[in-house]
């Protein structure tokens, strides 16, 4: 099936009837989400021209070395993006996604969504189990000792520094998984093996770049996967997938959902 399904003039979407019936009777479903699809929410991406990392490199920033190399700094960009990420919400992209695994779900069928976003917004449209690989941006543990540590940003947004842990008095982090640390293990085997069962596969605004998450796609698709990608813009894997929605997630996936829903 190599149906290419786009945005017409009229912003009306044309989805093939045989994508939405596989999509209607599909057994196992796995999604990846990246930071576009928390784009229309407001939340700005790592990669595009005004992203997050425009202005610093990821190394830099997102990494145990810049920590401790300039552990202000890297607090005050996490504490930034905490602020953005207080004040925003869910967008009609995260909200389909809910409906996808209620559908999935009542239908008796494993649906599995894996992110690689921080922002907590799957969690806050109502979507369960979220399976994040990069963990979260709203908790907080010591660097030295790991343990978990109170801070939350909306109790003291004025924390300029890295708080200090009460047991080792060592500085404390975001939750947040860096550039050269292991992703969380049980996440990372839960994805893989989605990503191994499933029947489709969706890769949503991710740039596919940042490695492992990004092999999963691929990981589906050798093992027969349906391999869908929506995204804006070509990404590294564009040319793998069997269909392309070159469009915002926040538009197409509540087009394609009621397309998929309508009997
Ligand atoms: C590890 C948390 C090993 C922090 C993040 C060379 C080759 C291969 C791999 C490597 C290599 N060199 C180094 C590596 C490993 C490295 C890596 O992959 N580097 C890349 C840059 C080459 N990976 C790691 O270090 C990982 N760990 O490998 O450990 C190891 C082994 C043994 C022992 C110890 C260690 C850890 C990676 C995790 C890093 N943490 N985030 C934070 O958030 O601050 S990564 C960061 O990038 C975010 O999590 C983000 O989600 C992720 C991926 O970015 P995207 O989500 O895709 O966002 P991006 O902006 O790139 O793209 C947005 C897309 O959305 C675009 O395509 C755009 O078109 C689209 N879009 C825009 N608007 C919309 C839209 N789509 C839909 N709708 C819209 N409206
Ligand atoms: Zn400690």
């Amino acid at each position: 099936m190599n149906t290419l399904s786009h945005r017409a003039q009229t912003s009306e979407y044309r989805f093939s009837a045989e994508l939405l019936n596989t999509l209607r009777t599909a057994k196992r479903v796995a999604v990846l989400t990246g930071a576009g699809i928390s784009a229309e929410s407001g939340v700005a991406t790592f990669r595009d021209p005004n992203g997050l990392w425009s202005k610093f490199r990821p190394e830099e920033l997102a990494s145990m070395d810049g920590f401790l190399k300039n552990p202000n700094l890297v607090w005050e960009w996490y504490q930034a993006r905490r602020e953005v990420v207080d004040s925003v919400k869910p967008n009609p992209g995260h909200f389909s996604l809910v409906e996808m695994q209620k559908y999935y779900a009542a239908e008796g069928s494993e649906f599995t969504l894996i992110t690689q976003n921080v922002d907590r917004l799957h969690q806050a449209a109502g979507s369960q189990n979220v399976v994040e690989l990069h963990g979260n941006i709203i908790e907080n543990y010591c660097s030295r000792c790991k343990e978990p540590h109170e801070y939350v940003y909306a109790a003291n947004p004025a924390q300029k520094e890295p708080p200090r842990c009460a047991y080792c008095g060592g500085m404390v982090r975001p939750a947040v998984v860096w550039f050269g640390e292991m992703l969380p293990v049980d996440a990372l085997e839960t994805a893989s093996e989605a990503a191994s069962a499933c029947e489709v596969f969706f890769s949503i605004g991710t740039s596919a770049e940042v490695y492992p998450a990004a092999g999963l796609p691929l990981e589906a698709k050798r093992n027969g996967a349906l391999f869908i990608e929506v995204n804006p813009n070509e990404t590294a894997i564009s040319r793998y997938a069997d269909v392309r929605i070159s469009a915002p997630s926040g538009e197409a996936l509540p087009a394609l959902w009621e397309a998929v829903m309508k009997k």
